[in-house]
Parts: structure tokens; C-alpha cells; sequence
């Protein structure tokens, strides 16, 4: 018999009601991602890695800073201790996050650092980058903070702005190249580095990719040292809110986000905090308070000995995820109702080198008992802190030893969303997620590796390559000039080290 039209319709309508109900009890597979890269964070500049051992027989760590949100956020996460930043320096460590290709395959062959004025962006309009993968796989994504791998201005012509003071911008004009033209479907923040005496890009946040101030004949003029009175800075400039101004911006985005039932968010949030964001006087440009928590004078270490302003920062960035933290466990998942959004949100919080303090060669605290600093291949300048949580799939409050690198994090990601590289796409990355819900059998043995190439007039342009308990570093170290007959470029020293031994 057949059924008559209106009945079947009205068959078919329930079917479809009870898949969408059954629909709303499934945890959507593609999750929300963040991304926190805090600037020149050591390992010892968390509380989240006291009393860890780095490798199995090196002693606990036994004091570090004391960072209360990362540390309580370290009980239901994965703590890594063999978490590298791919670079010792920030912006070859940022092209790697973001394209999963080494840093020495841009034109920073040379040099790790961007030029201080005008530069060529590293980042070539036909690589694929990690936002974009993202977006293909329907992510909305949005990058808060300090870029620093190169944006291009308009010179009024429709050409970048060459002078080394950026006198020759067209404010009014969009960026010809930045975020936005990399995968970023909105940004905020900075170029680069903002009030130390090195870049010299107008101090104007940038929100998308228009500057958010534009009449030049109200600029002032800042600057330090050299560049004193040369650098052009919005006339509300000013260092300290640079940190509460990202806050605001994450916090807005995971709220407009939160209405969307059909699109999952990333989120990269890479704060100046805590590189050396200095007043002329020398002091860190430290805010009284953020979101209504005081941050000034307020950073202590874990013996509750006082700390000082740089280590302020440290906890300006500590208090920022605590309150980024709260939100997700206080709001709805408008893709998976009856849950928060803290649940199928992978959180990952990463440094992009070491600390910006310490001993070239020695150990120092700030790196967790680590020999060395930022700028160096000593493990204190690329093993950073590393910890990843997201509560739906990964089991929290464990420590981790398998080794991913920041430019691991590509590939990774790419089967967590379901997406398949490309042959020509983040060519140097590994997806390492299997080792983080620690399936293998056997212990994870590609190789990486490791760049510090810290330019001219240096000569310690260097790599270093981990494979397993192995490590290998190719005129590592600290050089500042050739040695007595040694040609310049030649390879000076080579130095293995057993990754396993005491260090
Ligand atoms: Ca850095």
C-alpha cells in the first residue's frame, strides 16, 4: 500500500528531529583550538614544572616561579618535558608554528631575527600556513598579539614602505601583506617587537589589516637609545596596556564565537609578554592590573621570595590564561549542548624560546636548571614549557616525554581536524599526536631540528638535531668571532650530547 504523501513527510520530518537529537549528544570531532605562546618564558618561569624531572634521571626542579593558573591548569593537562621551541629566537620560531617548515628555508637563512626596519615578509603568498589549513577545514581563525614574521606596508603607491623609520607609510591604506593575507580571517595586535630599542614599525596596533589609528599629524614620536624620537607611536600609546587590550580581544572572539553552532574556532594568542617590553628607564612595561587582577610587584617565586618586574610579566600572562580558562568552563558549547566549551577545546601553552635572562653557558633557573638562554641551542634556549589539555579525549594530569617541537604542531593538527597534507605542505612536521595519548610502542625517533642563527656581525649561526636521546649540535654555543684559523662558516665545534643524562 502506498503511504500517502503528507504521512510520509511527516515520517521523514521525525527521522530527521531524532538524528538532530541524537546529533546534539555527539561531541563535534573537530575541536576549538588555542594556541598561548608567551615570549621568552622559561621553563623555570612556571610552577607547572616544580618538582619535575626534565629527563629521568636529572633532579627535580626545585624552584621556579610560582604561576598558580598553569599550575592548577597543569593538573588536568599533559605536561611535556621535551617541549622545543624549533628556533632559540621568535620569529624563525613563528614561521615554523605557522607553515611547519623549518626557518632556515625562508630567506632567514642568515639571521633568525627579521630586519629592524622594513622586511620582506617570510611567509611566501603560495605556502599554505597553518590558519589556512584550518580554515579550509571550516575553523574560524583569528591571531591576537605579536606577528613578527613580517608585514608590508603602503607607501601610498601601492609599493611596501621602505624607510627605515616607516615615515613613507600611507596609514590609511590596508596592509599589502600581514595576517590577514595568511589565513587569519581577523587579527589584532603588533608587527614585532614593540618598545625594546630594535623594530622600528609604527607603534599602532594593527586590527585586521588596517591600522587602527591613521592620522599621522597626531602621531608622536617615541622611541629609545638610537632610535629615540624616531619611531611613530599612536597618540594613546602606551606599553603596558598592550596586555589587557589582547585579553579583551580573546575574551570578545571566544564570545561571538560562542554564538556559532556551526563553526569551531582557533585561536593563536601570542602576547609581547614577557620579552624585553621596557620603559626608556629600563623597567618592564608592567600593568597595575588585568581584568581587574593586580599584576604589578605581584610575582612571586615558589619559596614566596619576591620577584621582580620582568617576572611580573611572566605572571601577567599566567593571570591572562586563567582568565581565558574561566570563560571556556563558564560558557556553553553552542556545537555540543549540555557541555562547556572547555571540553572540546585543545589548549596548548608553549614559549617560542627560552628565557630572555641568565647564562649564555651556565644553567640557570629561569630555564628550568637548563644550560643556557634565548639565542643559544643549549637545551635553556629551545626546550621550553609545553602543556596540552583538551578534556573530552586526552587523559590530563600526566607528564609526557615523547619530543614534539612547536613545528610538530602543523601536522598534528592537521589529523586532529581531519585534514590530509599536501606533499608540498609543512614539509618538515611530524604529527605527533599518537604520542600524546601515548599509543605507540616504540619511543618517537624522527629527527629534529633546531636553528639559532643570530646574524651579523655573530658567527654562531648554528643547528642542532635531536634524534632520541641523541643530540647534536653543529658550531653550537656561543661565538662571537672566529676562532684563531678557523674560516668563517666553517663548522667550529661539534658536540654531542647524551639528551639523556643529567642536565
Ligand atoms: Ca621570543
Amino acid at each position: 500500500m502506498k503511504t500517502p504523501l503528507p504521512i510520509l513527510l511527516a515520517i521523514l520530518a521525525s527521522n530527521a528531529a531524532e538524528v538532530r537529537a541524537e546529533q546534539a549528544h555527539l561531541r563535534p570531532a573537530k575541536p576549538n583550538i588555542i594556541i598561548m605562546m608567551a615570549d621568552d618564558m622559561g621553563i623555570g618561569d612556571t610552577s607547572a614544572y616544580l618538582g619535575v624531572r626534565l629527563s629521568p634521571n636529572a633532579p627535580p626542579i626545585q624552584r621556579t616561579l610560582r604561576t598558580a593558573n598553569l599550575e592548577r591548569f597543569s593538573q588536568s593537562a599533559i605536561v611535556f618535558t621535551d617541549g622545543y621551541a624549533p628556533a632559540s629566537m621568535c620569529s624563525s620560531t613563528r614561521y615554523s608554528l605557522l607553515t611547519g617548515r623549518f626557518a632556515h628555508r625562508s630567506y632567514l637563512k642568515k639571521q633568525g631575527w627579521l630586519p629592524h626596519g622594513p622586511n620582506t615578509p617570510m611567509i611566501q603568498q603560495a605556502l599554505t600556513t597553518l590558519p589556512e589549513m584550518l580554515q579550509a577545514s571550516g575553523y574560524r581563525t583569528t591571531g591576537i598579539g605579536k606577528y613578527h614574521v613580517g608585514m608590508s606596508f603602503d607607501n601610498g603607491e601601492g609599493k611596501p614602505a621602505a624607510d627605515f623609520y616607516f615615515r613613507d607609510v600611507d596609514f590609511k591604506k590596508p596592509l599589502l601583506d600581514g595576517p590577514t593575507h595568511h589565513g587569519f580571517n581577523e587579527y589584532f595586535g603588533v608587527p614585532g617587537n614593540t618598545e625594546d630599542p630594535l623594530d622600528t614599525e609604527p607603534r599602532v596596533p594593527i586590527r585586521n589589516d588596517r591600522f587602527t589609528f591613521t592620522d599621522r599629524s597626531r602621531m608622536k614620536l617615541i622611541g629609545m637609545k638610537k632610535r629615540e624620537g624616531r619611531i611613530l607611536a599612536a597618540p594613546n600609546w602606551d606599553l603596558a596596556d598592550l596586555g589587557p587590550l589582547f585579553l579583551q580581544e580573546a575574551q570578545a572572539f571566544i564570545t561571538r564565537q560562542s554564538q556559532k553552532d556551526d563553526e569551531p574556532f582557533f585561536l593563536y594568542y601570542v602576547p609581547c609578554a614577557n620579552h624585553l617590553q621596557t620603559n626608556p628607564g629600563g623597567d618592564y612595561a608592567v600593568p597595575e592590573e588585568i581584568a581587574g587582577t593586580p599584576i604589578k610587584g605581584k610575582s612571586r617565586y615558589s619559596d614566596n621570595s619576591a620577584a621582580s618586574d620582568r617576572e611580573d610579566m611572566v605572571l601577567e600572562n599566567d593571570v591572562v590564561l586563567g582568565k581565558l580558562l574561566t570563560q571556556l568552563k563558564t560558557t556553553d558549547d553552542p556545537r555540543w549542548p549540555g557541555h562547556k566549551l572547555i571540553e572540546n577545546t585543545l589548549i596548548i601553552f608553549t614559549s617560542d624560546n627560552g628565557p630572555n635572562v641568565g647564562d649564555n653557558l651556565g644553567r640557570n633557573q629561569e630555564s628550568g636548571g637548563l644550560r643556557g638562554k634565548k639565542a643559544k641551542l643549549w637545551e635553556g634556549g629551545i626546550r621550553v614549557p609545553f602543556i596540552v589539555s583538551w578534556p573530552a579525549v586526552l587523559e590530563g594530569g600526566r607528564l609526557n616525554r615523547s619530543i614534539v617541537t612547536l613545528t610538530d604542531l602543523y601536522a598534528t593538527l592537521a589529523r586532529v581536524v581531519g585534514h590530509s597534507l599536501a606533499p608540498d605542505e609543512a614539509q618538515d612536521s611530524h604529527d605527533v599526536f599518537a604520542y600524546w595519548t601515548n599509543t605507540p610502542d616504540s619511543p618517537d625517533t624522527r629527527p629534529r631540528v633546531f636553528f639559532c642563527h643570530l646574524g651579523p656581525p655573530y658567527l654562531n649561526d648554528a643547528l642542532a638535531i635531536r634524534q632520541g636521546t641523541n643530540k647534536l649540535i653543529v658550531g653550537g654555543g656561543f661565538q662571537p668571532r672566529p676562532m684563531r684559523g678557523t674560516p668563517s662558516g666553517e663548522i667550529s665545534r661539534n658536540q654531542i650530547e647524551k639528551a639523556r643524562e643529567p642536565i
